[in-house]
């Protein structure tokens, strides 16, 4: 670790400029103002809860001051400073994000659907294509959960390791200028007592990326001091083990106080410096951090911190710091700085008055529109003293939200049940008009709406010939991943075991060798982190997948996946993706951790990525084709007991694709619909074997893909036919079976076509126990299926079907 002061004096230039610090004095004030406006416009009623910046404005400057085109920022909610200065965020939109307005323009970070101080730049255009990255300040899209960034943040920092050391991607100029472009992350002090901080810092340590990450340290995590988050009480202290010397390989690491202006600058300067030409990883340990407003609006820190405290936080208030500094180096007279303290003022009411009347007055003219055909329908309507009741209330509403106004206009409908259509048509097309307009405000996005879309890619039927060859199915899974890296340089796979042995299953086996080991690559044992260093990379416009070895283990890694994967484009509102494609490998093979199929878990928390689940690795071939032309991330679970299975081998291998949301009917029946995916396709289809010699003839579905789900309605118009329906997995009861049958009866409204009871088949709730009677008397077998199935139409027909119970 070493102290700022002794680092290298050599001046950046620009740094101490006299026009450049009185800029940084402006920003930070401006910055203040914009905290301090902004509570009270959450204790006004204005804003729902807010949470700000204050007190780390001078490190931000120095952060914003080495920040460079095609850089990436990986953060949270505390860097409106930082986003300021850069020049991706105007005061405006900061107050529009407060309000939550929803439109891009007014908060193009995440189009109101973010607390205020999640920050994001657009990475896209319009039509999901990619803007010139290298060319622009970048910052990801931000999350809530505390240090959550950090597994994104590897990412993005080992992207610019691929871009320098892999020629192949040189060319791709507008996403990296040959790999010079620093990720940098910022965190709280008491966040970095998260796994995920820890994993991502020991990462980035081997893998040797530009990452710096500056933790900001105020001495608390909301209320709880520092002596309860870290070991003696300092994360650089415990850190101290990775810094690099003469013959290892480590991490630079940085002390320095958050007040002090002129340290922060040589500080970022230097690791910026260190970062971008050496691409070794940097730590910041920016301390004697205030905040003077206390963690956020939800309550005072009067209430936790002491009187001396408060007292040493005003002291040491890194404006009153810089102000000091500025008067002690004659850089500005009192009243000049005075003056620019005034303008900030003046401004930032301003830009907040601006942002509050561009927020409300959509608002208001919804409010004025629906008050007016409320008021003109009240007098034909049966209800007219009810519907003008509803139109006054409405009128004299204070600060009036959409809910208010819809809410009104959905009572009047009711209201006026029994009018004449053309009493309340105006209403009801108004109010049409607006549902879709409220559609695409609020619900818009969970899924690419671009031109890469999933929706959009056709099927193209693997090639066969009279020569194609039997092979393992690892072998179809290895020509196609050897035909991918042949004809996408921005594709790069990796995991634990994935590089020099080519995986467990040895789908990658020999393309180390072929390609080299920066696009198939060994990892640590570390899931979460494996997900981000994807995550980061498909941010920065490659193609990687991400192999996560057990579905079992793939618990470490959800929490990326769920809050930031799959919650990227609605979050953003379509201006960021991050095409990642994880692939795994789950349900029967033995025991506990290696026979998971806990698809219900993933169904439930992965909205907003694709979930495929081939049966054989043909299919999962073909949908890793698509997945490679498409713009959403995608969790590819392939069966463990497939590889050694023989399929034949297409000749079109690196062609081919399988249409995501179509499910492929097995066998034509006419008795039962049974609908399944995965391991359980080979299962049913040997029962369909044995039910047949016992006369019963089932149509079996293969799902293919869980989300989406049946986008033609296959299995509902097979329902049609057979008029019964049974839903088989490996997932517990009530899981991924019970997520079919809802979309099916419900969705699909197969329920009128029922002729029996709609019925599941799943494993059993405990997990698997181990070996293969284990995975009998655990799992759904042929003779469960057989009977499940027999006893449904033993319901139907005692006679013909006489009870084998
Ligand atoms: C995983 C998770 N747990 C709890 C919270 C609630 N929470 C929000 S901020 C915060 C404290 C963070 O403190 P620190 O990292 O020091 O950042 P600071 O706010 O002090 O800048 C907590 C506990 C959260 N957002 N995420
Ligand atoms: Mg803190």
């Amino acid at each position: 670790m070493r102290e700022v002061a002794t680092l290298s004096k050599n001046r950046n230039p620009k740094a101490l400029n006299k026009e450049q610090l009185l800029n940084d004095y402006r920003i930070a004030q401006e910055s203040r103002q914009a905290s301090l406006m902004g509570r009270k416009e959450v204790f006004m009623g204005k804003a729902k809860f807010g949470i700000f910046g204050d007190g780390k404005e001078l490190a931000q400057l120095a952060m914003a001051r080495y920040f460079e085109k095609g850089d990436f920022r990986a953060g949270y909610y505390r860097d409106q400073t930082f986003m300021f200065a850069i020049d991706q965020l105007t005061v405006k939109e900061y107050f529009a994000q407060l309000y939550a307005h929803t439109d891009v323009e007014a908060d193009p970070a995440s189009a109101g659907r973010l607390m205020n101080g999640h920050f994001a730049t657009r990475s896209l255009n319009d039509d999901g294509t990619w803007k010139n990255l290298a060319e622009m300040k970048n910052s990801s899209a931000d999350i809530s959960p505390t240090a959550a960034q950090m597994p994104k943040l590897l990412g993005l920092a080992y992207a610019s390791k691929l871009f320098k050391e892999n020629k192949g991607l040189h060319d791709l100029t507008e996403f990296s200028n040959k790999g010079n472009e620093v990720a940098w992350g910022t965190i709280g002090n008491a966040s970095t007592s998260e796994g995920m901080f820890f994993e991502s810092i020991n990462a980035a340590g081997v893998l040797q990326v530009p990452m710096v990450v500056s933790v900001w340290d105020d001495g608390y995590g909301i209320s709880v001091p520092n002596e309860y988050h870290t070991t003696k009480g300092s994360i650089s202290e415990i850190l101290k083990g990775l810094q690099r010397n003469d013959d290892q390989k480590g991490y630079e690491i940085f002390v320095v106080k958050g007040w002090d202006y002129e340290s922060l600058d040589r500080a970022f300067e230097n690791a910026a410096r260190i970062a971008r030409e050496e691409h070794v990883p940097v730590l910041i340990h920016v301390v004697d951090v205030t905040q003077p407003q206390g963690h956020s609006t939800s309550g005072s820190h009067e209430r936790y911190k002491s009187a001396e405290r408060l007292e040493w936080e005003k002291n040491h208030d890194c404006l009153l710091k810089f102000r000091e500094f500025l008067l002690e180096r004659k850089i500005a007279t009192e009243e000049q700085l005075d003056l620019i303290d005034s303008e900030a003022k003046k401004f930032v009411k301003e830009q907040k008055d601006l942002a509050w009347k561009s927020f409300a007055d959509g608002i208001k003219n919804e409010l004025k529109e629906a008050v007016e055909l409320l008021t003109a329908m009240a007098p034909q309507s049966s209800n007219a003293t009810a519907v003008t009741q509803l139109a006054e209330d409405l009128k004299k509403t204070l600060n009036p939200i959409r809910k208010d106004v819809i809410s009104t206009v959905r009572r009047a409908l009711w209201l006026s049940r029994t009018d004449a259509e053309s009493v309340k048509a105006d209403l009801r097309a108004w109010y049409a008009h607006q549902q879709e307009l409220n559609k695409d405000r609020y619900n818009s996005h969970l899924y690419s709406e671009s031109i890469f879309s999933v929706e959009k890619i056709d099927a193209v039927a693997p090639k066969y010939t009279e020569e194609s060859p039997l092979v393992d199915g690892r072998e179809i899974l290895q020509a196609c991943f050897d035909d991918i890296l042949q004809r996408d340089p921005r594709f790069f796979a990796f995991g634990e075991d994935v590089g020099k042995i080519g995986d467990v299953n040895q789908a990658f086996a020999g393309l180390q060798a072929k390609y080299g080991e920066l696009r198939v690559t060994d990892t640590g044992i570390r899931e979460c982190t494996i997900i981000g260093q994807g995550l980061g990379a498909a941010l920065r416009g490659l193609r990687p997948m991400a192999e996560i070895q057990y579905l079992d283990y793939i618990y470490y890694a959800l929490m990326t996946l769920a809050d930031d994967v799959a919650s990227l484009q609605y979050r953003t509102k379509g201006g960021q993706k991050a095409p990642l494609i994880v692939r795994t490998r789950g349900h029967r093979l033995e025991g506990v951790w290696h026979a998971g199929s806990p698809i219900g878990m993933l169904l439930h928390s992965l909205r907003g990525m694709i979930i495929c689940v081939p049966r054989d690795m043909t299919q999962a071939a073909g949908m890793y084709n698509t997945l490679l032309e498409a713009d959403e991330p995608a969790l590819v679970i392939e069966c463990l007991n497939g590889y050694r299975l023989k399929e034949k081998m297409p000749s079109n291998i690196g062609q081919f694709k399988v249409q995501l949301g179509v499910p492929e009917v097995l066998k034509e029946g006419n008795d039962m619909t049974v609908v399944t995916y995965g391991s359980m396709c080979r299962i049913v289809m040997d029962a369909a074997q044995e039910l047949s010699e016992l006369g019963i003839d089932i149509e079996v579905i293969d799902a293919q893909t869980l989300l989406p789900f049946d986008t033609t309605g296959v299995v509902g118009k097979s329902i049609q036919k057979t008029n019964r329906v049974l839903f088989a997995d490996e997932d517990v009861p009530g899981g991924a079976s019970a997520y079919m049958m809802q979309q099916v009866i419900e969705d699909q409204k197969a329920y009128y076509h029922l002729d029996s009871e709609p019925a599941t088949l799943a494993a059993k709730a405990h997990r698997p126990a181990y070996s293969s009677d284990g995975d009998y008397f655990s799992k759904p077998s042929i003779e469960d299926v057989v009977e499940k199935i027999y006893s449904m139409m033993n319901e139907v027909d005692p006679v013909k079907f006489p009870s084998i119970d």
